[in-house]
């Protein structure tokens, strides 16, 4: 099992598209473990977005994370990392296939409305970013062998 950070950026909350995130998330069959919602400040979107920090859309990628409140949240499942950039779309939602979530909501890669670890070492770092151990539970679903072989 894996372990992804996932979180529905302020313009998915603004638009009223916490439901449809988590419901997409919870169809395919991925656990959450962890969810708040939360209002990032400048240094945690700073650390966060750290990859990026040399590229021309730095600023305005803080700025627009901390525009308001997100919500965070730890999926858990097989292949979670894969499975739920695969939900999430491409990058920019103009080119994002339509049935993912970036493809079906999305106009503009800086209003792309989740997030989504690209990698289970950024998944490692993302979630004790925004997590701390004791939020993340463990726990099993009544109908987890309909979902597992
Ligand atoms: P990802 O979110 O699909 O992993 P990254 O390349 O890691 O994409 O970029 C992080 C975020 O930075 C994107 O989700 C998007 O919000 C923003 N971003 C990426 N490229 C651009 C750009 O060219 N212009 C404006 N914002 C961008
Ligand atoms: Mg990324």
């Amino acid at each position: 099992m894996e372990r992804t950070f996932v979180m529905v950026k302020p313009d998915g909350v603004q638009r009223g598209l916490v439901g449809e995130v988590i419901r997409r998330l919870e169809r395919k069959g991925l656990k959450i473990v962890g969810l708040k919602m939360i209002w990032i400040q400048e240094e945690l979107a700073m650390e966060h977005y750290s990859e990026h920090v040399e590229k021309p859309f730095f600023r305005s990628l803080v700025d627009y994370i901390t525009s308001g409140p997100v919500v965070a949240m730890v999926v858990e499942g097989k292949d979670a990392v894969k499975v739920v950039r695969n939900i999430v779309g491409a990058t920019n939602p103009a080119e994002a296939l339509p049935g993912t979530i970036r493809g079906d909501f999305g106009l503009d890669i800086g209003r792309n409305v989740v997030h989504a670890s690209d990698s289970l070492k950024s998944a490692e770092r993302e979630i004790s970013l925004f997590f701390d151990a004791e939020e993340l539970l463990d726990y099993t679903r009544a109908n987890e062998e309909w979902i597992y072989e």
